[in-house]
């Protein structure tokens, strides 16, 4: 009989040599007996290795027993990712792999998860379609090996769940502000109505949409009939409460909305503004001076975003959030408001790393 528990220290040199003989015995076709490629992979599959991830809080770490002797090792970290999903060898067959998938995927759901993700072996993928995943993309090299296969499976909440209701979004992607909103939907895996709103043509000013959002402005978050919520940021933080989106210790939560507060006063007042003028209004003349306004501005809240990121990998904690998010949706397309990004290499690095977030999708609502 298996039983999966969550994974404590004493097992640390049990589960990782459970890793080191599942690769070096059951991957055969990934490294095909190639000692290079063993090496890397094993690398940190050490005693040492295991207790250092055991540690972390945004790690969730399972073994599966039976008869006093661990048969299976799953790691699933807060951002969706199944990092380790392996099975002694001997131990195939026998419901261990499922018993540990379905653990991975109770904590998924706990955690507020919609979308798994992981990078599968070539020896894995049967497994993986087995339990529902499909794949996302390209093979490409990691961990050692050159081909990982890109998976994701997404997870329906139940029907009594809050989360599980139908959203409805009121905007135009082309608006950073929207974009941000479809951008976090796109990442928590939520299914989503969304309604094209044209600006250009008032249609924020009519009657009826007025009586959804009397300030007239996209986007627009439905929540349920006759619940709205309008404000970017605010549908954000709505979005991702009880996600790794927004972290949950209380200085964290706050330097989050400190940075949303910075996008809606400091930066997208002037960035976002100037790119309307130019890409929507077409740049007309009589709205030069005031385009020229934003462009002092705007290069300060540039300066600020750079300063604090020199050094750090995201804006909050040193992992993705919303604060993110809030501040990709207008700084990577900076360019089209006529602001050169060229002398803050911190800022652009960062970009690209925003850019590389897993399920990340484009303002044409693309994966890139
Ligand atoms: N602070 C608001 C700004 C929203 C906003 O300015 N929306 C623009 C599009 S980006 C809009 O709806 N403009 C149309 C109008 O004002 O009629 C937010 O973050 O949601």
């Amino acid at each position: 009989m298996v039983a999966v528990r969550k994974a404590e220290p004493k097992d640390a040199a049990a589960a990782a040599e459970v890793l080191r003989r599942s690769i070096t015995e059951l991957c055969t076709l990934d490294h095909h007996g190639d000692a290079g490629t063993l090496a890397k992979w094993l690398a940190n599959k050490t005693p040492r290795d295991f207790l250092s991830w055991l540690v972390k809080e945004d790690n969730f770490c399972v073994v599966a027993e039976a008869n006093d002797q661990i048969m299976g090792v799953g790691l699933l970290h807060r951002s969706g990712e199944v990092r380790l999903c392996y099975l002694a060898p001997g131990a195939q067959g026998r419901g261990s792999g499922k018993a540990i998938h379905a653990a991975l995927e109770e904590k998924a759901r706990a955690w507020g998860l919609r979308r798994l993700h992981l990078e599968s072996t070539v020896s894995a993928r049967p497994f993986y379609e087995r339990v529902g995943y499909r794949s996302a993309g390209a093979a490409k090299p990691g961990f050692g090996i050159s081909h990982c296969h890109p998976y994701e499976k997404m997870l329906q909440p139940p029907e009594s769940d809050p989360n599980a209701r139908m959203l409805k979004v009121y905007g135009d992607l082309q608006s950073g502000n929207c974009y941000k909103v479809k951008l976090l939907l796109a990442q928590l895996g939520r299914p989503h109505e969304w309604v094209h709103v044209n600006i250009l043509e008032k249609e924020t000013r009519t009657p009826a949409f007025l009586s959804k959002n009397p300030n007239g402005k996209i986007p627009l978050l439905e929540i349920e009939q006759g619940v709205y919520l309008p404000e970017s940021d605010a549908i954000l933080n709505y979005l991702a409460e009880g996600t790794p989106f927004l972290p949950s210790e209380r200085l964290l939560r706050a330097q989050v909305l400190q940075w949303l507060f910075f996008e809606q006063y400091s930066h997208e007042p002037y960035i976002a503004v100037a790119r309307y003028i130019i890409r929507y209004l077409g740049r007309p003349e009589k709205f030069e001076p005031k385009l020229q306004e934003k462009m002092g501005p705007g290069y300060a809240a540039l300066e600020v975003m750079e300063k604090h990121l020199a050094g750090r990998r995201f804006f909050v904690a040193e992992r993705y959030t919303i604060a993110d998010i809030g501040l990709y949706a207008y700084t990577h397309v900076a360019h089209e408001g006529g602001f050169e990004l060229s002398s803050f290499p911190a800022v652009k690095a960062w970009l690209e790393r925003v850019k590389n977030q897993p399920g990340h999708i484009t303002m044409s609502g693309e994966r890139p």
